[in-house]
């Protein structure tokens, strides 16, 4: 499987349309706004869904809510958070706002992660890696190591997103070896690609986000 490269993790149009597409997924009221109770009420669909307990449920809960705070934290061993924080101040003011309860903007949102992946892209890549093989081992539910059609599709539904045919069309995608499941390989490069790779032909990004194809 090909890697993204380093070189294509940029804040473009593209990504932009790209985050706002993920905001909206997630976006609870659908009204452009979220808060810190829309990423917890996320968390609880999650850990109801898959009766998730202890160490589990707590990490979700970090990664939906603080996530923003995670990934300040994450680089810390080449960089300190001071320096981090003095060059992401949309990343810092992104954390502070959602723990506080306030509302963030799609546009707010957007801008910060934009900000995170122009300043440290290799952060955002491997913050992204972190996060979204969290999620894999949640939605992998009889924990064989791979998720499947039926696994996937329960799994956007939770995020909100219930458009089966268009998450059967991402599966199809993302299934690189074609042995009609995904392993942690195919589905957290496929989200990382979907979300960071400046390929527009991206089957992901058609299933997802038609509108950017066709710019
Ligand atoms: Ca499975
Ligand atoms: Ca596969």
């Amino acid at each position: 499987m090909e890697g993204i490269k380093p070189e294509d993790i940029k804040f473009t149009p593209f990504t932009d349309g790209k985050i706002r597409v993920w905001f909206r997924m997630i976006d609870v009221g659908k009204d452009g706004y979220m808060c810190k109770d829309d990423f917890l009420s996320i968390a609880d669909r999650f850990v109801k869904e898959y009766s998730l307990s202890g160490g589990k449920a707590t990490e979700v809960r970090d990664w939906l809510v603080d996530g923003w705070n995670i990934v300040l934290d994450m680089d810390k061993h080449k960089e300190s958070v001071e320096e981090m924080m003095k060059k992401m101040p949309l990343v810092v003011a992104m954390g502070n706002k959602v723990r506080s309860g306030a509302r963030i903007s799609e546009d707010e949102f957007t801008q910060a992660y934009g900000q995170l992946i122009e300043v440290y892209p290799q952060l955002a890549k491997e913050s992204l890696e972190k996060m979204v093989g969290a999620f894999f081992e949640v939605f992998d539910e009889d924990s064989d190591c791979y998720i499947t059609d039926a696994e996937m599709t329960s799994a956007m539904h939770c995020f909100g997103y219930d458009q089966p045919d268009l998450v059967k069309a991402a599966f199809a995608s993302m299934d690189l070896d074609k042995d009609g499941k995904l392993s942690r390989e195919e589905y957290v490069g496929g989200w990382v690609s979907f979300m960071l790779d400046q390929d527009k032909s991206n089957p992901f990004v058609k299933a997802f986000a038609p509108h950017l194809v066709e710019q």
